[in-house]
């Protein structure tokens, strides 16, 4: 992707201190090394500058500069995206709103939050249950992926199964488009059918549209009772059984996880003790009023016993609780510590397919000769598969896996994201699973909000390769 010239950057240099002061204007490449990468396997790339903004203003004065000066500008929250959102790949800009932590308002009357996007879901979290209140899209970074990034990525996590996914809980946003113009849309109520649902649209616009600098979000009462389970079995194929047999007694738990048996020697190398003939562990969760967490937790243990697990077990007390999700909550750096190289997919299936997934995933590891383990958010669908490698020549084997993996789940009705995004990783298989058409009216979108091009760009649409490998 071609860089800005010298002196369009100059003149953005020299726009950007005069608007906002050199203080919150960095360069050198020391200092810019910390706005280059995020948490997914595609390469850190420098910017040029790196703008650290502190208000919706300087956000404004960025967007307006970029659009001045033709000079691309990608913007940054906390960095934690897994598909390379906010790596800047076209240098220039890197507009960066880790600094905007504020919660302006928490009104428990309409159960709403008003917030910025650098803030940490984990403060989010602990802030709204403070007041009684919910927030319950929780991505397993929650410790510091920020807002900004949930937002730009319809983040979803472990409680997506029973809550759904960021964009369920947004109901209004402030942004900026290029060229710096300020923007509300939505709305502060429950309802609200005013016009197209922009709010909708931008949600999970992997920050190419438009960037947010507030958002309205929805809270929900918190649940009074909370049941951790820990159910364990001889094979993989049984957790989907189970899956089903839950959904066939009506119990929506709150989430539902899985870990195969690669996942689970990982687990147990990482300290964790698990009974070693279980080849794969569900982790379960129910919530709610106490007298209907605890009839669905006899459910899910009737569920898990049907389907045929060793044992199902109930986490006694917090602590019990907190070590079961520290160790899943750690799956994705555990498991990157097992090998020089890795390439961790969200694809989602049909839940009466996850069977069919694990079972192409074996027949990938067969074919490939590539180590793989998957673990994730089996209520949803939404599986990470993982391929790890130490011996850079397998990198040509990865890619016929992932190919075989994207075919698969596309040809079962899938979808190649569930949480994760597009970004650089998966641009390339878009014509896997969406038509021309159809990807040709979201460019025309793109170029509404944003025709020059300069926001973001790189992202979503494809190019050539997967990005992370
Ligand atoms: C998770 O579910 C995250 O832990 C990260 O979505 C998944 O990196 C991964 O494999
Ligand atoms: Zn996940």
């Amino acid at each position: 992707m071609p860089r800005p010239g010298a002196a369009a950057l100059d003149r953005a240099k020299s726009l950007l201190d005069g608007a906002l002061g050199p203080s919150k204007v960095v360069t050198g490449e020391g200092a810019l090394a910390a706005f280059a990468g995020d948490e997914s396997e595609n390469d850190p790339v420098l910017p040029d500058i790196a703008v650290v903004a502190e208000s919706a203003d300087d956000i404004r004065a960025v967007l307006r500069v970029a659009s001045e000066t033709g000079v691309p500008v990608t913007p940054r929250a906390a960095g934690s995206g897994k598909s390379g959102g906010c790596i800047p790949v076209g240098g220039g800009i890197v507009l960066a709103t880790a600094g905007m932590k504020a919660i302006k308002e928490i009104d428990r009357n309409e159960q709403i939050a008003v917030v910025e996007p650098g803030l940490v879901l984990g403060d989010l979290h602990a802030a709204v249950e403070a007041e009684g209140l919910f927030y319950p899209p929780d991505a397993n970074s929650l410790s510091w992926c920020a807002l900004g990034g949930n937002v730009a990525e319809n983040a979803g996590g472990p409680r997506a199964f029973k809550y759904g996914t960021t964009r369920d809980y947004v109901l209004g946003l402030q942004v900026v488009t290029m060229g710096g113009e300020a923007l509300s849309i939505g709305r502060r109520t429950k309802k609200g059918v005013t016009g197209y649902d922009l709010t909708a649209l931008l949600v999970g616009s992997e920050g190419t549209l438009a960037v947010m600098t507030e958002a309205v979000l929805r809270l929900v009462p918190k649940p009074e009772t909370v049941v951790t389970l820990m159910a364990l079995f001889e094979d993989v194929y049984a957790t989907s059984r189970a899956v089903a047999a839950m959904l066939g007694a009506r119990v929506v738990p709150a989430c539902v996880e899985l870990l195969d048996r690669a996942t689970l020697d990982a687990v147990r190398r990482a300290g964790v003790s698990v009974d070693e003939r279980a080849s794969a562990m569900l982790i379960i969760e129910v919530d709610g009023a106490e007298v209907t967490t605890e009839l669905e937790m006899e459910r899910v243990g009737g569920a898990c016993d049907a389907a045929g697990a060793l044992a199902v077990l109930v986490a006694q007390d917090v602590a019990q609780r907190d070590r079961l999700w520290a160790a899943r909550r750690a799956l994705s750096p555990t498991t990157r510590a097992m090998a020089k190289y890795k390439v961790s997919e969200d694809v989602v299936v049909p839940r009466a397919k996850i069977g069919a997934l694990l079972e192409t995933v074996d027949v990938i590891r067969e074919t490939t000769g590539v180590s793989m383990l998957t673990y994730g958010h089996a209520g949803d669908g939404n599986l990470h598969v993982n391929f790890l490698w130490n011996d850079p020549a397998q990198v040509a084997d990865v890619r016929v896996g992932l190919d075989m993996l994207f075919r698969a789940v596309v040809d079962c009705r899938g979808t190649l994201t569930g949480e994760h995004g597009v970004g650089l990783s998966k641009a390339s298989y878009l014509p896997l699973e969406q038509s021309r058409a159809v990807i040709d009216l979201q460019k025309q979108l793109k170029g509404v909000f944003d025709p020059k091009g300069l926001l973001n760009p790189g992202k979503i649409f494809p190019r050539v390769g997967h990005g992370g490998c």
